[in-house]
């Protein structure tokens, strides 16, 4: 008998597979009401569900636990199966089992979803019946079909540690700056978990510019700078004009992109060297790039109304994507307001705050964290807002044109349901309510 824990998007795929392959499993969720707790009793009715507070007594006949990746490896749960010596697995693993066509794997700090929906759009351009997936929405297992020739998922660190058996054609861990401490011991085992992406790669794309990634002579890499090797991709400027490059090849200018910020242009070169490796024609992926506009929520230009831009960020929930979005932005505009916070993560906000300093006409705090950010931040102007209407009219009325983003650097969950609906409440707001 299979264990399935967690009743969300991932222990609901999960037990569909299971169903469909015809493999007894019992459910628990340590909620007592699980958000998709009603659709799932609807779909499996004679299902044996255990709600609330973890028991032994769950693991009783169990011989595999498949695990959510929202559940701690210090819950009871996964504690006393691993004293048992009961396998716990993620959805990943499971779906490793089954796949038969190659995979891309993608994990990173930040720009994950962005490259895995850039890097499936390319793979489609080219041809190749592609699923994309994973952390970024839809589950591995439900990606799973006999007709996809190629699969892209984006992985979580979260995933990856319930992950000891996966094949990666190949993969990539985009970047590694600090996230998710309180689900680690530190952030070193929270690199470990990120680099274990490599293991399971047949061919390695390496980020030159990351420093906390082991290089691989047998690797391709990309970077800022020129390539060192032609089958290497990178960038170089010539009389004022940025390109991207393989290996001396000029692909195309980097301002031929509609995606901004030089974020955006590591995130294109991770997309086009791992498109590389699994064969995909060259024009198919720079046409895309010339008109990939990106993804909901990640640097989203959302309207020009009375002289500002309003942009909605609201997928930045560490310290590192809010520097990443104000350098894209300062380099094109002169009066940037920030709205910011949410409940930070145990990280150090210290660059950010130095940069709103520097370079921002003033900033708007909501959420737990405004008072915390407020103590940090000594030059720039700041207001302090209850709603995120209030928010919205506060950074309106500091400047005269420019630019307002919405870039939070925090967790959403004290003010939202989640980050896409912190986004959806900020864009509704800018084009309806004020
Ligand atoms: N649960 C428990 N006990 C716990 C924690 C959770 O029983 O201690 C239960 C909850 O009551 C709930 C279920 O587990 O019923 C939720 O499981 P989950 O948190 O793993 O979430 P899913 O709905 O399965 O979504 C997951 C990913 N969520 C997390 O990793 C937290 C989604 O990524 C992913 O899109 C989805 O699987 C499909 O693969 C979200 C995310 O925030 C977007 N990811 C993190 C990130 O990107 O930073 C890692
Ligand atoms: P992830 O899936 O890893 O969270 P996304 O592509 O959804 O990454 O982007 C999340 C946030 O990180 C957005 O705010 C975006 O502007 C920022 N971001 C995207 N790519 C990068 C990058 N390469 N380095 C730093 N920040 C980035």
């Amino acid at each position: 008998m299979k264990l399935v824990l967690g009743i969300g998007i991932t222990g609901f795929s999960i037990a569909r597979f299971l169903a469909k392959q015809k493999i007894a499993f019992k459910v628990a969720d340590s909620r007592q009401q699980p958000s998709m707790f009603v659709e799932f009793s609807a779909e499996f009715p004679n299902s044996d569900i255990s709600l609330g507070a973890w028991d032994q007594s769950i693991l009783e006949g169990i011989d595999e636990v498949f695990i959510s990746p929202g559940i701690a490896q210090t819950q009871p749960i996964v504690v006393w199966a691993r004293e048992k010596n009961i396998p716990v697995i993620s959805d990943i693993e499971l779906f490793s089992r089954y796949v038969n066509a190659p995979v891309v794997g993608i994990t990173g700090t930040n720009g994950k979803s962005t490259v895995t929906q850039l890097l499936g759009e390319m793979a489609l351009a080219s041809g190749k019946n592609t699923a994309i997936g994973g952390n970024i929405g839809k589950p591995a297992l439900d990606c799973l079909d006999d007709n996809i020739e190629l699969y892209v998922l984006e992985l979580s660190s979260y995933q990856l540690d319930y992950t000891k058996h996966l094949t990666l054609f190949t993969g990539v861990v985009l970047n590694i700056s600090p996230d998710h401490l309180d689900r680690y011991d530190s952030f070193e085992d929270y690199t470990a978990s990120k680099l274990s992406l490599y293991q399971y790669c047949q061919h390695l794309v390496i980020n030159l510019d990351e420093p906390l990634i082991p290089k691989k002579a047998s690797a391709t890499h990309f970077g800022m700078d020129m390539p060192k090797s032609n089958q290497d991709f990178g960038t170089v400027t010539c009389h004022g004009s940025c390109y991207f490059l393989k290996g001396d090849d000029v692909l195309m200018g980097v301002d031929e992109m509609q995606l901004i910020g030089e974020h955006n242009v590591a995130n294109i070169l991770a997309a086009l060297t791992l498109g590389d490796q699994i064969g995909l024609d060259m024009s198919a992926m720079t046409q895309c790039i010339k008109t990939f506009k990106g993804l909901e929520h990640r640097l989203e230009w959302v309207v020009h109304q009375q002289g500002i831009d309003f942009y909605n960020d609201s997928k930045s929930t560490n310290a590192l994507s809010t520097v990443t979005a104000l350098k894209a932005l300062i380099t094109k505009h002169e009066n940037i307001v920030l709205i910011a916070g949410g409940i930070a993560k145990d990280e150090d906000y210290n660059d950010l705050f130095k940069l709103i300093d520097q370079d921002i006409a003033g900033v708007v705090l909501i959420g737990q964290s405004a008072a915390d950010f407020e103590r940090g931040i000594s030059q720039a102007q700041v207001i302090l807002a209850d709603s995120m209407l209030e928010a919205v009219n506060l950074a309106k009325d500091m400047i005269n044109n420019g630019v307002v983003l919405l870039s939070p650097g925090c967790a959403s969950f004290d003010m939202f349901n989640n980050f896409e609906h912190r986004g959806q409440v900020f864009k509704q707001t800018v084009l309806n309510d004020c």
